[in-house]
């Protein structure tokens, strides 16, 4: 089960879950009410097969999809790139990834300018919104796959904080103003 939780304060230590003692747990639902961000559960042994992402991927129009992995040995210029998706960013589209296997941490801010730390593993799909300010680590396993999927051409420009001025910023305030809602379904 994914899992997700305040972060205690600003920390630059990769390796470490830093959550607040006592722990400040938050459910799912208060992350999308909080975030934006969505999460969907997926088999990773059927959902080649059971029509459970092709679903997803139709609804949505993610008409691009890749894999990719993120480890010393598999990805080129690991550590610049660890850095690089560490770093506070945003995009101006959606960040999509299914994970396969391994894990790691997605960091997003909430309303307040808070941290939440989503950890996620094999079978996680999580939606994080363009827009949003955000950064991704590796937890101790050093290791993850995953599939990343975009609506049309990827771009994978990260725009590092501040990028306040940006209309992919500004749509997302918005957004978070007026109250994320579920797509009715
Ligand atoms: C990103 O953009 O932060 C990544 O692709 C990180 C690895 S995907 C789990
Ligand atoms: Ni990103």
């Amino acid at each position: 089960m994914v899992k997700a939780w305040y972060m205690d304060s600003e920390t630059t230590d990769q390796r470490l879950e830093h959550h607040k003692n006592p722990p400040e747990f938050i459910s799912l639902e208060d992350l999308f009410k909080k975030t934006g961000v969505e999460y969907f559960k997926l088999n990773v042994e059927t959902y080649a097969t059971d029509g459970v992402l092709d679903k997803l991927k139709k609804e949505r129009g993610y008409t691009y999809e890749d894999e990719m992995a993120c480890s010393k040995e598999c990805l080129p210029n690991y550590e610049e790139k660890i850095k690089s998706f560490f770093t506070e960013h945003l995009h101006t589209d959606e960040e999509i990834r299914f994970i396969l296997d391994g894990s790691g941490y997605f960091d997003v801010r909430d309303g307040a300018d808070q941290w939440i730390r989503i950890a996620v593993g094999a079978g996680d799909m999580i939606v994080i919104p363009s827009g949003i300010y955000h950064r991704f680590t590796l937890d101790t396993n050093n290791y993850i796959r995953a599939k990343r999927f975009f609506i049309g051409e990827p771009v994978w420009l990260p725009y590092n904080r501040p990028a306040d001025e940006m209309p992919a910023r500004k749509e997302y305030i918005d957004k978070l103003q007026k109250g994320f809602v579920a797509a009715a379904c």
